[in-house]
């Protein structure tokens, strides 16, 4: 073989072998590559190699030296096409990137609705003036939401249109019971069960149909407390109503009561609070009336006691500084992820 052959042999080697391993995408391809062109036994350089001594002794020289230049080149083609394939390889997608370093993402966490949170709150600090929680349910009879609190059948307060009433079918007929418009139904069946002295709070949902504004909507919560001993008086309910308002309220709160009437209190009073920059109703209070005492079989002789009743969303809106009820049960989660 002539030399010119013998160059044309290896430069078409060369112009193969670099092709195939720039092209080289994987392992696979770069091994298949390897072993065509640099195997050890079959490997096209070692045909052209074994070539080399057909070529006549005084060209050899020449052909060896260009044959080492095309080997070192086809293997650093080789060399680099491994060394880009393995990096593509052990190198993970940038997005899966974990970096320690960075700021971690926030989860978006649920929380408890205000109003629950003010309910724990209210707990809280009535059990730290020794209250104890009591339960009662939100369908009523009629017993507990109006006869035994000294409100009796002519009373408006009974009226179908002040009321969300209920048609329940038993066994023997048709019941009439009511969604409770007030937590002090609760007053009534704790008495019913527990000789004095007592001294609870009881804290839930009653409904009215109200129509919804600002300051009131058909669902609502109630704050009840009940407490009943002997030698009672207003002066502890005051005392009582006011260290709940300094301590819900985080600073020295005044009390004020005004003249009111509830059947089931006697007197009865409203009850508001000063805190900021004025005074806010919060609910109804009084002294428990004989007659309710009487209902549930104790002697108004023996015992005497208060009774109140705050609205819980108007509580917790004070401290907040929210101005429409309606915000609680919007769902809005802007609104509601601020407590
Ligand atoms: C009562 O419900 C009496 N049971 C309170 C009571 C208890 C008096 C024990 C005496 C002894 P009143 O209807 O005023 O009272 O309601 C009490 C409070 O509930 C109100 O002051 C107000 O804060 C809140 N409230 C009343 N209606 C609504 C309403 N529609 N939406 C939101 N809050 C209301």
């Amino acid at each position: 073989m002539g030399l010119a052959q013998f160059f044309q042999e290896l430069d078409r080697l060369a112009a193969d072998s670099l092709e195939a391993f720039s092209r080289a995408q994987d392992v696979a391809t770069l091994e298949s590559g390897r072993v065509e062109f640099l195997g050890a036994k079959s490997g096209r350089l070692k045909d052209v190699q074994k070539q080399l001594g057909g070529v006549p002794p005084d060209e050899r020289p020449a052909a060896g030296k260009r044959f080492n230049e095309v080997k070192q080149q086809i293997q650093s083609a080789f060399d680099s096409a491994r060394d880009r394939i393995h990096a593509g390889v052990t190198q993970v997608p940038q997005a899966h990137v974990f970096d320690p370093t960075e700021p971690g993402r926030r989860q978006r966490i649920g929380r408890r609705h205000p109003i629950t949170q003010t309910i724990e709150e209210l707990k809280d600090i009535m059990g730290r003036l020794g209250f104890a929680v009591a339960d009662g349910p939100e369908i009523e009879d009629e017993w507990h939401n109006f006869e035994a609190l000294n409100i009796p059948r002519q009373h408006p307060a009974r009226d179908p249109l002040e009321n969300f009433y209920l048609s329940v079918a038993g066994a023997t007929g048709n019941t009439v019971r009511l969604l409770r418009s007030q937590t002090s139904t609760v007053q009534i069946r704790v008495m019913e069960r527990t000789p004095p002295p007592i001294r609870i709070i009881s804290l839930g949902r009653v409904y009215r149909p109200d129509t919804a504004d600002a300051t009131h909507y058909p669902m609502f919560h109630q704050m009840e407390g009940l407490l009943i001993d002997r030698q009672v008086t207003m002066a502890d309910l005051k005392s009582v109503l006011r260290m709940f308002a300094s301590s819900y309220l985080g600073t020295d709160v005044h009390i004020r009561f005004r003249p009111s009437f509830f059947p089931f209190t006697e007197p009865s009073v409203e009850v508001d609070f000063q805190w900021n920059d004025g005074w806010t109703e919060f609910g109804g209070a009084g002294m428990v009336d004989p007659h309710v005492l009487q209902s549930v079989g104790y002697d108004p002789e023996e015992v005497t006691g208060f009774a109140f009743g705050l609205g819980i969303e108007r509580l917790c809106m004070r401290r907040h500084g929210i101005t429409d009820i309606r915000e609680f049960y919007k769902n809005d989660v802007r609104f509601l992820e601020q407590f």
